[in-house]
């Protein structure tokens, strides 16, 4: 592919945020230092810039010493918002950080922190605790449960590596060890500093972190000459890019060998805008009956080869098992493994295994896209006075995103109605694609606006997940942050109603834009048609503050994605719809 000034710089998105050079290791800290000044001022020279949480009794040592520090310190309305806003925030910068105080605070956010650990993404959970010396004669104390171990064996279970700082001759170490184990997995990590030893002195020493693994020479080139003859023998292949190359920051290695072999790209739900989706090898999302469109589906189903990379096959982006993907003519390369057909090939890292394809010299493909126009068209004269419908909300987001926007969906119809929203220009996308927590949305559009103030956050929300941590704008007004919040209001729980109906679906109707009068900042519109909601979103664009707007669609209207998975589930599941029977409940 030529290289042109007019062309966009794909591999700049590709590359996703920023690798911040930090300088670390005991030689740049002095011998001893107080504990909490050194837990964030490593934090700090690992890249986070922010934090996120609530403080309380046992937490405040910690919190005094985080406001002393360099790192930014946001108190938000609810542990669980800090939790969604961390994980955003980390998706974009690589590493974040939540601030919580013990058990009321740490268990509360600990859902928001399983959703960070089953989707791969980087936290540092530091909770304050009982002090050393309160645990001696083991006391019934405030917000303990069972044992003073019980928050970090709870932790156990949603993060690779924990520590609870007692020991002053090892903290330090432990400190390190957590931090960068978040890093090289891309997983949360646990560390508790009982209150009475934040402000002691700690050595610094043994500080240095682990040299990083390295491939098995031999085995990474028997399974990059293996995928590179399957690519040779290969008519019609096509690359499945996962969420582990944005993560990973690698996607760039992808782009570049897709370009160098002419290979077509497809996305997954959880992976969306790690490939730059204005590129032109670029198909859309594929996820079975969930795929954007019926194109990127059809060609992924018959390709006769499918490169899997950096994928997580998971039961929502491979569409509620209706993806059609045959062992024999997969490679799935991962973190984990490379898996070729039907054996595996262990010890090679993901990273390696990518940049040699990257630079392997194989003639390129011939490939027609199959959809290259597939950019929604703008509302026609006549469609401008007619009632919004949830198809609508999609198309007009897609005209209205450019570069500079990042769109957040929240679980519901928000986030299966995204899955078929193209920008022309290049937005990002966020959602808790897998783990699925309702409530992710609006917190995570404040990690979005801290962790970059290029990017106008776009919130799709359901109205009952608006409900759950909708109040968190008031931390986005008090922040001066602008995220544009779109509360799709079906009347309750759509999703759970195409599965099935009952009383159960039903929520207290709110008047959502005036939630900005309660809060005292931000502007709110409630909007019923097509130029209604156009005229919203051109507003909000120019504007600088929070915008809440109420789109108002009918009970029962869904995008095409949600209908055809909701069909799905309800058959696997045995369930007989009776949505038109029940349509009251
Ligand atoms: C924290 C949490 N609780 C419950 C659920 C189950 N759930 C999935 S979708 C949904 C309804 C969402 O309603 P709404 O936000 O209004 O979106 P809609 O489905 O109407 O688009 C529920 C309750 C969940 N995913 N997460
Ligand atoms: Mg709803």
């Amino acid at each position: 592919m030529k290289s042109d000034s007019a062309i966009p710089d794909y591999h700049a998105v590709a590359r996703g945020g920023a690798s911040k050079a930090v300088r670390y290791g005991s030689a740049n800290f002095p011998r001893t230092m107080p504990l909490g000044k050194f837990l964030f001022e490593y934090l700090y020279r690992r890249g986070v810039r922010h934090s996120f949480g609530i403080p309380g009794d046992f937490a405040l040592p910690t919190f005094s010493s985080l406001e002393k520090s360099k790192i930014h310190s946001i108190t938000m309305t609810h542990e669980p918002s800090a939790g969604f806003a961390a994980d955003a925030y980390a998706r974009v910068n690589g590493i974040g950080l939540v601030c919580v105080t013990y058990c009321v605070g740490g268990l509360n956010v600990l859902n928001a922190i399983a959703g960070a650990y089953a989707e791969k993404s980087p936290v540092v959970v530091v909770s304050g605790a009982p002090g050393r010396k309160d645990r001696e004669k083991d006391p019934l104390l405030h917000h303990k449960v069972k044992t003073f171990e019980t928050q970090r064996r709870v932790y156990d279970e949603v993060t690779v590596a924990s520590a609870v700082l007692l020991d002053e001759q090892r903290a330090a170490s432990e400190i390190v060890r957590c931090v960068e184990a978040c890093l090289r997995h891309k997983r949360p990590v646990y560390i508790e500093v009982p209150h009475d030893m934040a402000d002691r002195l700690i050595p610094i020493i043994g500080i240095d972190p682990a040299l990083p693994n390295k491939s098995d020479p031999h085995t990474l080139e028997a399974a990059v000459r293996e995928t590179l003859a399957l690519i040779r023998a290969a008519r019609r292949p096509v690359i499945l890019a996962g969420v582990e190359l944005a993560r990973h920051r690698t996607a760039g290695l992808v782009l570049r060998m897709a370009e160098r072999m002419h290979i077509p790209i497809a996305a997954d739900l959880l992976s969306k805008s790690a490939i730059p989706e204005h590129h032109p090898l670029y198909l859309g999302v594929y996820g079975g009956a969930m795929s954007s469109d019926e194109h990127v589906r059809h060609y992924v189903e018959n390709a006769d080869l499918v490169l899997m990379l950096g994928t997580f096959i998971t039961d929502m982006s491979m569409g509620f098992y209706t993806a059609k993907l045959d062992r024999k003519r997969t490679v799935l390369a991962t973190t984990e493994r490379i898996n070729i057909r039907y054996h595996r090939y262990d010890l090679v890292l993901l990273g390696d295994f990518l940049d040699k394809l990257a630079q392997a010299k194989i003639t390129p493909k011939t490939f027609r896209h199959p959809n290259p126009h597939c950019v929604p068209t703008p509302l026609a004269a006549i469609e401008r006075k007619q009632r919004l419908t949830m198809k609508n909300v999609f198309r007009l987001l897609s005209l209205h995103l450019d570069e500079r926007s990042c769109l957040i969906a929240d679980v519901g119809d928000s986030i299966f109605g995204a899955v078929g929203v193209r920008s022309a220009r290049q937005a990002q996308f966020i959602a808790p694609a897998y783990y699925m927590s309702m409530g992710f949305a609006v917190p995570a559009s404040i990690g979005i606006g801290m962790a970059s103030r290029k990017l106008r956050p776009y919130v799709l929300v359901g109205d009952g997940a608006f409900q759950i941590t909708g109040v968190e704008i008031s931390t986005a007004v008090r922040l001066g942050l602008n995220p544009i919040i779109i509360v799709l209001n079906n009347d309750g729980y759509g999703t759970m109603r195409k599965i099935r109906a009952g009383g159960f679906n039903t929520i207290t109707q709110w008047n959502y834009p005036k939630v900005c009068e309660l809060i005292g900042g931000g502007d709110g519109a409630t909007v019923f048609t097509n130029s209604e909601l156009d005229d919203a979103l051109t507003r909000a664009r120019k504007g600088t503050e929070v915008c809440v707007i109420e789109a108002m669609v009918d009970r029962g209207d869904t995008s095409s994605q949600l209908s055809r998975i909701a069909e799905e589930v309800a058959k696997r599941r045995g369930w007989k719809r009776r949505e038109s029977a029940k349509a009251k409940q």
